[in-house]
């Protein structure tokens, strides 16, 4: 067993580091103030291939393993929490239509996803289906060679802005077998795009609800067969969760880092913070929690890159994990700081409002709880 990183993963790792530090954290304050969604930044993230990290070769893509794609968003997030989430997102639905699209659709979709001609979504969530995805309501209606889309489907991310959405809808009957996926041009007739949402962070990209009136899909948009929609959006899933897990740690190591240099320089009582027990204790803390999150995502994704049986327990598992101990430490962070750790001055409030949401998307951490519980009580 090595713990090291290889050379090629250092390599990964030290280009994500240079772009998060030049061209995401000097403006991620003003992206989060300004709300403002960094197309020419995100399509620059292409040219180095971060918008194609686990995509197939064959679609232009690196194809990179889960783990190394880990290595990679968790640099990104230190430098813009928002940015990099969407980017994992998009991720997200560029292997979807490159793993099980048929081999036309994805030609014609895939090459330009990775270089960020085509931004995907990846539409599950409904307002009346959040956790319980399987109860979706969207139909999708088949009318010879093509499908009828009716339904609506609530806090789609980069919705308004992107180009591709990749639609989980109903087919067939109720439960997660009559569902199938789609991908949707975004621009379809019969689209309509609600207001953005205002949110406690994640600002940097659009959030928005989409209604879907009579959208005439293509038969060759569907995804695999008709009933395979829910296990895709799951699988995609599983990546995705260990992705907004590895976000979620570089987020708080660049609260935690904030927080060691701050303690240093700030006096109080006639010494720096740093000489207090109590200071040098909950950087001990924060320290060790950061580490033991690292490696619970790093193994995660091992397991899923070896299509290990227990994979998307174990997804779930660094996704509560890592997602609960990052928040801790940001907010130990912000702690750290005092009275300037909650001045908009200073990145550390920002750090946990983004931090937030990582506990409940892409899952709530009760849902992991759910799927854990599952998996070890089913033998
Ligand atoms: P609910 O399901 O109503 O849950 C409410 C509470 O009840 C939670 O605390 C939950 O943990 C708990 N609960 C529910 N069921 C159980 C249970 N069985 N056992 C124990 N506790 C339970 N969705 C997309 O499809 N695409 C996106 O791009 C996307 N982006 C998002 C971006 C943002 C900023 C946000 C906030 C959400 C986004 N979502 C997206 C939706 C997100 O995945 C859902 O909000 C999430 O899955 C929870 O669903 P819900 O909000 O309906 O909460
Ligand atoms: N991989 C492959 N297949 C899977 C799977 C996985 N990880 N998880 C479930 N399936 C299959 C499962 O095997 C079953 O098929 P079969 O009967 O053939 O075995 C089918 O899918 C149904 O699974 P369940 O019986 O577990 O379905 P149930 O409805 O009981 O629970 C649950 C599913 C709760 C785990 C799922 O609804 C869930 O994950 N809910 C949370 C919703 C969520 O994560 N939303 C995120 C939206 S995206 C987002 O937030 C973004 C920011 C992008």
């Amino acid at each position: 067993m090595d713990f090291a990183l290889n050379e090629e993963q250092r390599a990964f790792q030290d280009s994500a580091r240079a772009f998060a530090r030049h061209e995401l954290a000097p403006h991620a304050a003003r992206w989060d103030a300004d709300e403002e969604f960094p197309l020419a930044t995100i399509r620059r993230a292409g040219e180095m291939g971060f918008l194609g990290l686990y995509t197939p070769e064959a679609y232009g893509g690196l194809e990179l393993p889960r783990l190394d794609s880990a290595l990679v968003f968790e640099e990104l997030a230190y430098g813009c929490t928002s940015t990099a989430a969407y980017l994992t997102i998009h991720n997200m639905v560029s292997w979807m239509v490159a793993s099980f699209g048929s081999p036309e659709l994805a030609a014609q979709w895939v090459p330009r996803m990775v270089t960020g001609e085509v931004l995907g979504s990846y539409c599950l969530t409904e307002p009346g289906a959040g956790s319980d995805a399987a109860s979706l309501a969207t139909r999708a209606e088949r009318h010879g060679e093509h499908y009828l889309l009716n339904g609506s489907k609530m806090f789609i991310s980069g919705a308004g802005s992107t180009e591709a959405l990749v639609v989980m809808a109903r087919t067939g009957g109720p439960g997660p077998k009559g569902i199938s996926a789609f991908l949707v041009p975004a621009d379809s007739p019969g689209i309509v795009y609600g207001k953005k949402e205002g949110k406690m962070g994640w600002n940097s990209q659009p959030t928005r609800a989409i209604s879907f009136e009579n959208v005439r899909v293509p038969l060759g948009n569907r995804l695999g067969e008709e009933g395979a929609g829910f296990t895709f959006a799951m699988r995609a899933l599983d990546g995705g969760r260990i992705n907004i897990a590895t976000t979620a740690v570089g987020t708080a190591q660049a609260a935690f880092d904030a927080a060691c240099r701050y303690v240093g320089e700030r006096e109080q009582f006639g010494a720096p913070l740093a000489s207090l027990q109590n200071i040098q204790f909950r950087l001990a803390d924060m320290q060790t929690e950061l580490v033991a999150a690292r490696q619970m995502v790093r193994l995660a994704a091992w397991q899923l890159d070896t299509q290990h049986p227990e994979a998307s327990a174990y997804c779930a598992m660094a996704k509560r994990l890592a997602t609960d101990l990052a928040f801790n430490v940001a907010n130990q962070a912000l702690q750290c700081f005092g009275g300037y750790g909650y001045l908009r001055d200073f990145p550390l409030e920002r750090h946990v409002r983004d931090l937030r949401v990582h506990q409940i998307l892409e899952g709530t951490n009760d849902i992991m709880r759910l799927i854990i519980a599952r998996r070890l009580l089913s033998d």
